[in-house]
C-alpha cells in the first residue's frame, strides 16, 4: 500500500503548471455565458457540470461563475426544475443526440412549465447549485452582494428543491426519485441494469447516436442501452413530462442525486441567513432527507448506500461510487460513518491505494475499467468522496485522493474520466469539471498550507 509519505509532493512550479492548464480548459470552454463541457462531445450546457464548473471558474472570476449559475437558472421550468441540458441555438442540430428536436420543451412541456424561448431537455441532474451558488458568493461575497446574486437566486433555487422533494417524491418516503438514467447523471451504472431491463428499447433505426463521433465505442454506453435511453425518454416527453400520476417505467431513488439535495437544503439554510430570510425551514428539510436517506438507502449489511427500485421494488444490490457519496452529508449516524470510511477503503474502492476511487466497485461482477460509469474514476464523484472524507475527519486519506486526484488530472489531459488502474485517460479530453475541480482541490491545498484551514463542512468551505 502506498502510504501518504511515498506520495510526492509537488512542487510550487507543477501547481502553477496544473492551474494555467485547468483555467485554459476553462477559457477555451466558455460561450459567454456557461461553459460547455467539451466543445466536441458536449457542446451545450449542461445542469450538474455548470454547478460543478462555477465551483472552479470561482477562482478565476467569481463573476464568471455567478453568470454560470444564473444562466442555467434562467431555463428553469415554472413547475421548478432545472433541465438538465440548456440547448445552445447556435450549434447545429446533428451535434449532439438527443437535440431540442428531440426534446421539444417549449411545446411538449407547456404544461409543466417550460420556457417558450429557450430550448432544453425536460429531465433533470443532480442538486449542486444551491452549494455551488454559497460556495460562489463566498468567492467574492462584495461583489455577490452588490450584483444581488443570492437574492435573484433564492427563489429559484427553493423551488427547485421543492420540485424535487414534491413531484419527484414518487416513493412517498420523502426522497427525491429520478425517471432517467441520465437523471443521476451516471448514465450507464450497472445500478441501472435491472431497472432497465424491463424497458423495451427503441428502434435501432429511429435515432442516431452522435456521442460515437467524439468517443471510442469501448468506452461509452452501448447500443442497447441508448435504446433504452430513447425509450424512456420518448415516453416522459409523450407524457408532457409530467411526474405526479404518469406510469413512470424507471423510477429510482438514488444516494447521490438525494444527499447533493441535503447538502444543498443546507447551503440554502445558509443563503437564507445571508439574505435576511428565514433558515429555519431550510434545516428542517435537510434533517427530514438525512433521516429519510439513511431509513430508505443504508444497507448496513454492505456497509454502504445503495439504490432504492421504486418499479420492481427493494435496494439495487449494485456497489456503485453512489454509494459513498453520502459521506459529504454531516451529522450522519457514527455507526454510518464507521461503515463507509471502511467501505470506501477496502477492497472494492481502495481510496488508500488506488489511483482514484472507480465508478463501480472494483470487485463487482460488471466491472470495466474503461466503459463510462461502469468501473473508470470520475473527478466531480471523487472531488465529493474528498470533501466527505475531509469532513468525517479522515484527513490522510483525504489529503492522499487530493494529491493523486491532482497528479492524475495533470497526467490525463483533464480527460473526462480515467482508467482507474493506469490513469490513462478516457472519454473526451479537455472536460469541464476536471479542470474546475483541479482549480478547486489546488485553491484548497494552498489555503491550508497558509494555514488558513477550510471549515470541517463542505458547505463552509470557501
Ligand atoms: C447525457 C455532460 C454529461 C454529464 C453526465 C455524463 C454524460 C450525457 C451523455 O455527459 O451524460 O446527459 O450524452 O452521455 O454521464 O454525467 O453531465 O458532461
Amino acid at each position: 500500500m502506498t502510504s501518504l509519505l511515498d506520495t510526492p509532493v509537488p512542487t510550487a512550479a507543477e501547481d502553477l503548471t496544473l492551474r494555467r492548464g485547468a483555467a485554459r480548459v476553462l477559457l477555451t470552454n466558455w460561450t459567454g455565458a456557461s461553459t460547455v463541457p467539451s466543445r466536441g462531445l458536449y457542446p451545450h450546457q449542461w445542469s450538474w457540470d455548470s454547478a460543478f464548473i462555477a465551483i472552479g471558474l470561482r477562482h478565476l472570476s467569481a463573476r464568471r461563475a455567478q453568470r454560470e449559475l444564473e444562466s442555467l437558472l434562467g431555463a428553469q421550468w415554472a413547475d421548478g426544475r432545472v433541465p438538465h441540458i440548456v440547448f445552445s441555438p447556435s450549434v447545429p442540430l446533428g451535434a449532439y443526440f438527443p437535440s431540442p428536436d428531440f426534446w421539444r420543451s417549449s411545446h411538449a412541456g407547456a404544461a409543466a412549465g417550460a420556457p417558450s424561448r429557450t430550448e432544453t431537455s425536460g429531465i433533470v441532474q443532480p442538486p449542486v447549485h444551491a452549494l455551488a451558488a454559497w460556495l460562489v458568493h463566498q468567492a467574492d461575497p462584495e461583489d455577490s452582494r452588490r450584483r444581488g446574486f443570492l437574492p435573484r437566486l433564492y427563489g429559484r433555487l427553493a423551488a427547485w428543491h421543492d420540485y424535487l422533494t414534491g413531484p419527484r417524491d414518487l416513493g412517498g418516503g420523502g426522497l427525491a426519485a429520478v425517471v432517467h438514467p441520465w437523471e443521476p447523471g451516471m448514465d450507464n451504472s450497472p445500478c441501472w441494469d435491472g431497472p432497465l431491463s424491463r424497458v423495451e428499447p427503441a428502434a435501432p433505426g429511429s435515432y442516431r447516436r452522435a456521442d460515437l463521433h467524439h468517443g471510442e465505442p469501448a468506452e461509452r454506453p452501448t447500443d442497447l442501452d441508448y435504446g433504452r435511453y430513447v425509450r424512456l425518454a420518448t415516453d416522459y416527453r409523450d407524457g408532457g413530462y409530467a411526474d405526479a400520476g404518469a406510469d413512470h417505467a424507471f423510477a429510482v431513488e438514488d444516494p447521490c442525486v438525494n444527499a447533493l439535495l441535503i447538502v444543498s437544503e443546507h447551503a440554502l439554510a445558509r443563503i437564507a441567513a445571508e439574505i435576511g430570510a428565514d433558515p429555519a425551514p431550510h434545516e428542517a428539510r435537510a434533517a427530514r432527507l438525512t433521516e429519510a436517506m439513511v431509513r430508505r438507502l443504508w444497507s448496513p449489511a454492505d456497509g454502504m448506500f445503495l439504490c432504492r427500485d421504486l418499479v420492481g421494488g427493494g435496494l439495487i444490490a449494485e456497489r456503485s461510487i453512489t454509494g459513498l457519496v453520502p459521506l459529504i452529508v454531516p451529522g450522519l449516524p457514527q455507526d454510518v460513518v464507521e461503515a463507509l470510511t471502511a467501505t470506501a477503503r477496502g477492497a472494492d474502492f481502495r481510496l488508500d491505494d488506488a489511483l482514484m476511487a472507480p465508478s463501480y466497485a472494483f470487485n463487482g461482477h460488471a466491472f470495466d475499467p474503461s466503459r463510462y460509469w461502469r468501473g473508470p474514476a470520475w473527478f466531480n464523484t471523487n472531488w465529493l468522496l474528498e470533501r466527505g472524507m475531509r469532513q468525517y475527519g479522515q484527513f490522510s486519506s483525504a489529503d492522499r485522493l487530493r494529491a493523486s486526484m491532482l497528479t492524475t488530472a495533470g497526467a490525463c489531459g483533464f480527460a473526462e474520466y480515467v482508467d482507474p488502474f493506469t490513469a490513462q485517460a478516457r472519454g473526451t479530453g479537455d472536460f469541464g469539471w476536471t479542470a474546475a475541480l483541479t482549480l478547486d482541490l489546488l485553491a484548497a491545498r494552498s489555503s491550508e498550507n497558509d494555514g488558513r484551514a477550510n471549515g470541517p463542512s463542505i458547505g463552509a468551505r470557501t
